[in-house]
């Protein structure tokens, strides 16, 4: 499994955080960050291509026909690529959210290229205030990180509402670790990976004060909790690479 979801031929090597800035500002999606996303994300999250390609998997086998799958958080439109690829049921529509104005426009143009009988609808939204129905498939890769700790329990009632019975929750996410000690260990492993991607400890440090409080990362235990406490019987952990691992759940049949 060597597909590689490159969104755009003339992907930019990010160098955000290069350069000594000073205050070092909130960070945001905005088009700077757009600019440079692929490289960015493939180079900051170690695992990030095993998990988006391994999302198609997971479609082939969960998708159902007549039904719509949700890609919560979608920037440049990665993982509904990899899903949409490996749809073969009939009248499924993808539902690609985001609330970044810039991450979307691209996202589209990315879409376009891609043929494909199933699909995509972008919507520029909060992915707390959008409804979720008639769901066979939702995934949020590297999204629930970034809303704010007091809705994510709203919002996961909202997706196991959405879901078809059998229907498939994906989340992958940053995750804290208790013991401290541990926690710093995995912290340490995942800036060496970073390290060996040719980001300087100048760059790692500044993205790190950049996007402090605005990813919030929770232990696998608070997530786990809360999908069983949204009905979710069924969750576990199904990729982990160092402080970075992707989730699975199902509803019920
Ligand atoms: C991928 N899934 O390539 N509502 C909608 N979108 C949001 C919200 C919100 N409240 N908050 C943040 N976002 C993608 C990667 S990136 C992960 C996801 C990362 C969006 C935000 O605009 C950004 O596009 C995305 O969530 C997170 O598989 O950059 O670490």
């Amino acid at each position: 499994m060597t597909m590689n979801h490159d969104t755009d031929a003339n992907v930019k090597r990010d160098d955000l955080f290069a350069s000594p800035l000073g205050n070092v500002p909130r960070f945001v999606f905005d088009q700077a960050v757009v600019d440079v996303f692929p490289d960015m994300i493939q180079r900051s999250v170690p695992g990030y291509q095993t998990i988006i390609n391994l999302c198609g998997e997971l479609a082939a086998r969960f998708v159902q026909p007549s039904s719509n799958c949700y890609d919560l958080g979608c920037s440049l439109g990665a993982s509904s690529l990899a899903i949409r690829q490996q749809i073969t049921q009939p009248e499924v529509t993808i539902v690609a959210v985001d609330n970044s104005s810039a991450m979307l426009e691209r996202c589209q143009s990315v879409l376009e290229k891609q043929n494909s009988a199933t699909a995509v609808q972008l919507l520029e939204a909060d992915i707390c205030d959008i409804q979720i129905t008639n769901a066979s498939l939702v995934v949020m890769n590297f999204s629930l990180q970034f809303i704010p700790l007091d809705k994510r329990q709203a919002l996961l009632e909202k997706i196991y509402a959405g879901l078809k019975p059998g229907g498939c929750l994906v989340i992958s996410e940053k995750l804290l670790f208790e013991p401290e000690a541990l926690n710093q260990l995995l912290c340490e492993l995942h800036h060496q990976f970073k390290s060996a991607q040719g980001y300087s400890d100048l760059e790692i440090s500044q993205k790190r004060d950049s996007i402090e409080n605005v990813l919030i990362p929770e232990t696998l235990d608070s997530h786990i909790n809360r999908l069983k406490a949204c009905g979710f019987e069924s969750a576990s952990p199904w990729f982990q690479c160092f402080n970075f691992a992707s989730l699975v759940a199902i509803k019920p049949v």
